[in-house]
């Protein structure tokens, strides 16, 4: 394309999608995230980008999702999935940094000196798909997005609102037509299609329970739940609260965030005693199970059980189907809970890997062993095999033994059941539903497998959260001086004590956790620490307190 063509890029900027705010704004962890009014240019700027990322990778297709997942309703966002359906490569987060902050009478300029610097045919042709979320501000944004893929001429493709997760297995499926057909009814086809087979062949039911009642966080993974509700037939019998309807705000007091950080029951639920509840996050891309006992109480499962659960069920698929030289690892982060982790480690004799917080960082890691199963404990994660892996079970489950047959199909459904490309609430609650009802568990005795460590997390807002720096998976913090030390001076008297802080990645804020032998003293050492942060990093605002 010769430079004169790009001219189109400024007037589309100017007329449609000026840059009224000179906020930096940076790509962080789930790509941009802020207030829906101040992200149009940058949407914009995103399908530019994702034209001339799309022409580097060949032509192949890129995915755009507009969403701010948990975040609350005035929040929107943008980010950017590579062909595979993974999340973009680290090394153009900075080149989407750039391109996002320029004025725009420097856009056709800097647009000019990007495509060289990534060396982007651009007579190739580039396809982008772009989907979005249920938040009212989405649908404007996406059009921004396709405007910005049709300035570089490049094809765009809107699939509406869809899941995260969906708008990743569509862009996978699409560059790689062996995964699945890249749309939303290939989606249900086969991940709902997959539950199903592997359901008839399920014979133990034991304490499982078949209805299932689903927080649907007023976001889209209800909605499509409710899509998906009528093909069940009794295999599963979904009750869902939190559509969206009846005035009931997205991320509100609901959701897979909400109940995980709170520890509380999310509004808008009818609760029985010991029903299990899945709770999914705004973009449902997040998962995380819970039940009120019979005084109520809050007992989680999050993202650390569902990940043990999943190991353990795939290592006893593998045993029994006998096949060789299969590694299967887990991949948590420094949120984790340490009993989970020692679980794993010493009861399932599963290796595990921590890495930093962000789920680029896990996936990474989870491609290390033949099937790595990474989750955050937030309920963000999924199951990934290897080719190699696939191969194995493959011929096994044509050519082995009758019960190794049977263990290797079994396998085999599993994999398609799950979605490999990132973390997906849809396909997570089938994968977690097969387990339960394979081993006959309600949520109660699911959570009987071991008992989490009680744990506390608290924000600190200080004047610059990035003069926190960590190391270790950010378990242990190298900056300012003297916050580890004081930090493990504190930790140092608590039982089963342990700590750690980080600069949020998607918030201004300095995130502390901790986790001790008793809630009470969980929280006092989060709030111990939390003091530390604030008058060690600059603290800006109330002083934070003890409990009492
Ligand atoms: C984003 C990340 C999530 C991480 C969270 C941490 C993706 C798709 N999402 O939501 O994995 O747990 O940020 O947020 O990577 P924080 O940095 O604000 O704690
Ligand atoms: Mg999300």
């Amino acid at each position: 394309m010769p430079p004169s063509s790009l001219r189109v890029v400024y007037a589309f900027a100017r007329e449609m999608h000026p840059k009224t705010s000179d906020v930096f704004i940076e790509y962080g962890t789930a790509g941009f995230r802020t207030k829906a009014n101040l992200l149009e240019h940058v949407v914009y700027r995103m399908g530019l980008l994702a034209v001339i990322r799309s022409r580097v990778k060949n032509g192949r297709t890129i995915g755009m999702m507009i969403t701010a997942s948990h975040n609350l309703e005035p929040d929107n966002g943008v980010k950017l999935v590579d062909p595979d359906g993974e999340m973009l490569e680290q090394s153009w987060e900075e080149i989407a940094t750039r391109l996002a902050n320029v004025s725009d009478n420097d856009l056709e300029s800097t647009t000019a000196e990007i495509i060289k610097q990534v060396n982007a045919d651009m007579s190739l042709k580039a396809s982008v798909f772009i989907g979005m979320d249920t938040r009212y501000t989405s649908p404007r944004l996406a059009a921004a997005a396709a405007n910005g893929v049709i300035a570089l001429k490049g094809t765009p493709k809107e699939f509406g609102i869809v899941t995260t997760p969906m708008l990743h297995y569509c862009v996978k499926c699409r560059n790689d037509n062996t995964y699945g057909t890249p749309t939303e009814e290939g989606y249900y086809e086969k991940i709902v299609g997959a539950f199903k087979n592997i359901r008839q062949k399920l014979s133990v039911w034991g304490d499982y329970d078949t209805t299932l009642y689903v927080d649907g966080a007023n976001g889209v993974g209800g909605k499509k739940l409710n899509i998906i509700k009528k093909s069940l037939g009794g295999e599963l019998d979904l009750k869902l609260y939190n559509l969206g309807g009846n005035g009931g705000k997205l991320n509100l007091n609901c959701g897979a965030d909400f109940v995980k950080v709170s520890q509380k029951a999310p509004v808008g639920v009818e609760h029985a005693p010991f029903q299990r509840v899945a709770s999914l996050d705004g973009d449902g891309d997040r998962l995380v199970y819970y039940y009120l006992n019979d005084t109520d109480k809050m007992n989680l499962l999050d993202g650390d059980r569902i990940a043990t659960l999943l190991a353990s069920y795939i290592t006893e698929l593998v045993t029994a189907s006998e096949a060789q030289d299969i590694r299967l690892g887990l991949v948590q982060t420094a949120y984790a809970n340490g009993a989970s982790t020692a679980y794993i480690t010493k009861h399932l004799k599963v290796p595990v890997t921590c890495v930093k917080t962000g789920v680029k960082h896990l996936h990474h890691a989870a491609l290390s062993y033949d099937i790595g199963v990474y989750f955050e404990a937030n309920g963000h994660g999924t199951v990934i095999y290897s080719d190699k892996a696939k191969k194995i079970i493959r011929k096994i489950a044509q050519e082995g033994e009758p019960e190794q047959r049977k263990a290797a199909q079994l396998l085999l459904d599993f994999v398609d059941i799950t979605n490999e490309t990132v973390g997906d609430a849809i396909s997570d609650l089938f994968l977690v539903e097969t387990v339960l009802c394979a081993r006959g568990l309600s949520a109660a005795r699911w959570l009987k497998a071991y008992d989490d460590l009680p744990c506390r997390q608290l924000k600190v807002t200080v004047k610059d959260r990035n003069a926190i720096s960590t190391t270790d998976a950010e378990r242990q913090c190298t900056a300012p001086e003297g916050l580890q030390t004081r930090i493990n001076e504190l930790v140092a008297p608590y039982k089963h004590g342990r700590s750690f802080v980080r600069p949020s990645g998607t918030e201004d804020v300095v995130r502390v956790y901790a986790e001790a032998d008793t809630q009470e003293s969980a929280d006092k050492l989060a709030a111990e620490v939390a003091q530390a942060v604030f008058d060690q990093a600059g603290g800006v605002g109330d002083r934070p307190t003890l409990p009492v």
